[in-house]
C-alpha cells in the first residue's frame, strides 16, 4: 500500500529559481541562521489525522479522497498500513518530525482493555519506523472529544468516569510520547468547555479541569518524561465557550493550580484570530508570560468564522509570528506542526506534497525575513527608546515596588507639568516590516 507516493521523488532543495513544483524553493534545511540551521530553527513537523486519517468527509457529505488505506475496518492490520504510508510520505518528504493522537494511530478498540493494547502494539510498530526512516516525534496527544462517551467533555465531564476514561488515554499517550522520544505532549481541551450553562456547574467543571491537569504534571515526573507539556487554547469549537479560551486566559488557570512553570501553549494561529486575537499577539503574550512553547502552523479563512485548518501562505503574519518566536530566544523542543489539512476537492497524493512543500518553502521564507529583521532590529530599538524612561528614575522605582502612589503623585505636582504626548510612529513601523517582507 505504501506504494501510493511511489510516482513521487524524495523532495529536494533546489533554490528559487526551480521550475519543478515538487522541489523546495526556499526551505534549505542546512542553511545556517544565527547560528543555527533552518531545520533546527524551524522543526517542521506532519500531523498524522488531517493526511492519514481524515478521507475528506465534511457535514454535508461524505469522504472525497482516494487513499487506498481509507474504508474498512480499522484493524491492526489497517493501523500497520497506514503507519506504513505514513513514514513513507515523511521519508519523501525529507524526514520531519510527525505529531500524532492515540487514536489516529491504533486499531479501533471497544473497551479500555482494548485500547491499552491496540495503543502498545500500534507504537512498537510506529518505534520500527521511526529507526528504519529517522523521523522523529515532535509531540503527541490523545483524542478525547471525538468519541460519544465524550460529548460532555473529558475531565470536565459530569460524570467522574469519564474523567477516568480520559485519565487511561492521557496516562497511555504520554507514556507512547515518552518512549518514542517526543518533544512535547499536547493537552487540547477539545470538549472541555460548555455547550449551554443551563446544565453546567462551571465552577465543578474548572476544578475538574486543575485537578486532572495536575495529575498529568505528576505522572510526567513520575516517568521522568523530560519534554514538555502544553495546552492547546482555543474560544469555541466543538463546544460554545471553553475554559481555554487564549493564552492569557490558559495562563490564568494555570497560576490557580501552580502550574505556570509546569506547563506551557501550544498556539495556533486560527485559534488566536477566533478568540479575537491575531498571531503574533498570542505568541508575544506567552513570551511575556514565559509559557510560549510550540505552534499549530495553520491559517483560517477571513470570511469564515470558523476553524478551517488550512496551510499557512501569509507571508507578511508569518514572518511576524517568527519574528516575536525568534525575540523570544525561538523554539526549544517545541516546533512548527502543521495542523493543517488539504481542501476536500485537492484529492490526490500530488496534494498533500504541493501543501507541506509550499507550506515548509513560506516558513523558510518567513524566518529569512524575521532574522533580517532581528539582524537590523529597527523594531527593537524603537520599542527599546519608547521606553527607556523606565529604565532609571521614578519609573523604575516603581517597577521593583519601592514607589509609593503618594510619591508619585507628589513627584507630579513637583514637576507641576502635563507630560508630553510622544507618536507612537505606527505607519513608520508598518512600513518597516512591509519592507522586510520579502
Ligand atoms: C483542533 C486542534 C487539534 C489539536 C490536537 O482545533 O487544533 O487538532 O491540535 O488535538
Ligand atoms: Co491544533
Amino acid at each position: 500500500m505504501s506504494g501510493y507516493f511511489d510516482h513521487i521523488d524524495p523532495i529536494k532543495f533546489e533554490g528559487k529559481d526551480s521550475d519543478n513544483d515538487f522541489a523546495f524553493k526556499y526551505y534549505d534545511k542546512d542553511k545556517m541562521l544565527m547560528g543555527k540551521t533552518m531545520a533546527e530553527h524551524l522543526r517542521v513537523a506532519v500531523c498524522y489525522w488531517h493526511n492519514f486519517c481524515w478521507d475528506g468527509f465534511d457535514v454535508f457529505g461524505g469522504g472525497t479522497f482516494n487513499r487506498p488505506w481509507h474504508g474498512g475496518s480499522n484493524d491492526r492490520t489497517s493501523a500497520e498500513a497506514k503507519t506504513d504510508v505514513a513514514f513513507d510520505f515523511f521519508a519523501r518528504l525529507g524526514n520531519p518530525f510527525f505529531t500524532f493522537h492515540d487514536v489516529d494511530a491504533m486499531a479501533e478498540a471497544q473497551t479500555p482493555r482494548e485500547h491499552v493494547d491496540n495503543l502498545a502494539h500500534i507504537v512498537d510498530y510506529i518505534e520500527g519506523k521511526m529507526g528504519e526512516t529517522g523521523t522523529k516525534l515532535l509531540w503527541g496527544t490523545a483524542n478525547m472529544f471525538s468519541h460519544p462517551r465524550f460529548m460532555a467533555g473529558a475531565s470536565t465531564n459530569p460524570n467522574p468516569n469519564v474523567a477516568a476514561f480520559a485519565a487511561l488515554q492521557v496516562k497511555h499517550a504520554l507514556e507512547a510520547t515518552h518512549r518514542l522520544g517526543g518533544a512535547g505532549y499536547v493537552l487540547w481541551g477539545g470538549r472541555e468547555g460548555y455547550d449551554t450553562i443551563l446544565n453546567t456547574k462551571v465552577g465543578q467543571e474548572m476544578e475538574q479541569l486543575g485537578r486532572f491537569v495536575s495529575m498529568v504534571v505528576e505522572h510526567k515526573h513520575k516517568i521522568g518524561f523530560k519534554g514538555d507539556i502544553w495546552i492547546e487554547p482555543k474560544p469555541h469549537e466543538p463546544t460554545k465557550h471553553q475554559y481555554d479560551r487564549d493564552v492569557g486566559t490558559v495562563y490564568g488557570f494555570l497560576k490557580a493550580y501552580g502550574l505556570e512553570n509546569e506547563v506551557g501553549v501550544n498556539i495556533e494561529p486560527n485559534h488566536a484570530t477566533l478568540a479575537g486575537h491575531n498571531f503574533e499577539h498570542e505568541v508575544e503574550m506567552a513570551n511575556a508570560l514565559g509559557i510560549f512553547g510550540s505552534i499549530d502552523f495553520n491559517r483560517g479563512d477571513p470570511q469564515n468564522g470558523w476553524d478551517t485548518d488550512q496551510f499557512p501562505n501569509d507571508l507578511r503574519e508569518n514572518t511576524m509570528a517568527l519574528y516575536y518566536i525568534l525575540k523570544g530566544g525561538g523554539f526549544k523542543n517545541g516546533g512548527s506542526n502543521f495542523d493543517a489539512k488539504v481542501r476536500r476537492q485537492s484529492r490526490d497524493a500530488d496534494d498533500l506534497f504541493h501543501a507541506h512543500i509550499g507550506a515548509m518553502d513560506l516558513l523558510a521564507r518567513a524566518l529569512e525575513n524575521a532574522v533580517a529583521m532581528i539582524e537590523n532590529d529597527k523594531l527593537g530599538a524603537f520599542r527599546d527608546q519608547r521606553y527607556a524612561g523606565w529604565e532609571s528614575g521614578l519609573g523604575k522605582k516603581m517597577l521593583d515596588g519601592k514607589a509609593t502612589l503618594e510619591e508619585m503623585s507628589d513627584y507630579c505636582l513637583d514637576k507641576n507639568e502635563s507630560p508630553a504626548p510622544v507618536s507612537g510612529r505606527q505607519e513608520y513601523l508598518e512600513n518597516v516590516v512591509t519592507q522586510a517582507v520579502k
